[in-house]
């Protein structure tokens, strides 16, 4: 077990509230590739062409490609011992998990309050009637997605230039204000307005604890950095923790 930092280790003997906001690099010891960066998804795909909902309006059979691709892979992963740790400490904590992916890794590892920010890739809805088409309950036609009324049936992710869902994204701000511990994992931190919420969480007095294998936007304010994989580190934490509690 690789060692923690001290000031952490002291939070988490004092701490109630733990609060995680994570990113794509929370599930890339799963196999599920990032969006920037090396391997990331948009350096074989351009965003604009893809994540945006012009895009999709112009060219609905490339869009729901790249998204049937991305089904496919994460429909063979699984939770890895970051997201098991996450949804273990729970037994010793208030724990609140605030994500930007769609991949329903958290929910399946077993974690019980969720805030997803840019939607679930499992969920469909029609753009003409918003009739729900939910994990994969709907024909494929040519390729082109469509529903009994007629119109283009869509994945229920957030594009760039919309909304985030409201409730998701305030209840998860708030939790967020409230907790004592911000973990901030696997996010290049830089898709706004999700990165606001380490922020205001600093702003309210949470200790900030960044777990990623580079410097980002966000290092600089957070109170511990640790430059690691979050599935090793957050192993380490659940480790700790169970010593702490004497187990
Ligand atoms: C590891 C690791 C390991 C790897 N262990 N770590 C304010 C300022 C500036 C811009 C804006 C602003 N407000 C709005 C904007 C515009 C825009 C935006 O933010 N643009 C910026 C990119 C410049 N935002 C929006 O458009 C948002 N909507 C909005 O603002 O609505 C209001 C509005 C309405 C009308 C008009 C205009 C505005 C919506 C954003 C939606 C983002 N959607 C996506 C796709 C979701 C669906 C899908 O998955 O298909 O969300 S884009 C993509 O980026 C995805 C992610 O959730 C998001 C964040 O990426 P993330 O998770 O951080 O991944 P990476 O790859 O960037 O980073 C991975 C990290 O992991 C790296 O740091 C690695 O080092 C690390 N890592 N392995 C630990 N093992």
């Amino acid at each position: 077990m690789a060692e923690l930092p001290i000031q952490l280790i002291e939070r988490l003997e004092s701490s109630k509230r733990l609060v995680f906001f994570t990113g794509a690099g929370m599930s890339a010891e799963s196999g599920i590739p990032t969006f920037r960066g090396e391997d990331g998804i948009w350096k074989k795909f351009k965003p604009e062409e893809l994540a945006n909902f012009n895009a999709f309006r112009k060219n609905p059979e490339l869009v729901w490609e790249w998204y049937k691709y991305r089904r496919e892979i994460i429909s063979n992963t699984r939770p890895n011992p970051g997201h098991l740790a996450i949804a273990e400490l729970e037994k010793y904590y208030s724990v609140e998990v605030i994500t930007q992916n769609v991949d329903n890794l958290h929910r399946r590892a077993g974690s019980k309050i969720i805030y997803e920010l840019h939607g679930n890739i499992e969920k469909n809805y029609c753009i003409k009637c918003n009739k729900r088409y939910d994990f994969f309950d709907f024909k494929l036609i040519d390729n082109k997605n469509i529903c009994e009324c007629g119109g283009f049936i869509r994945p229920d992710v957030v594009w760039f230039g919309e909304n985030l869902p409201l409730d998701q994204f305030n209840n998860g701000e708030e939790a967020a204000k409230w907790s004592d511990i911000l973990f901030v994992v696997g996010t290049s931190a830089v898709v706004y307005p999700a990165a606001y919420i380490p922020y205001e969480a600093k702003k309210a007095g949470s200790f900030l604890v960044e777990i990623n294998l580079d410097e980002t936007e966000i290092s600089s304010i957070c109170d511990i950095n640790i430059f690691g994989k979050a599935g090793e580190t957050l192993s380490d934490i659940l480790s700790k923790v169970k010593q702490i509690k004497g187990e």
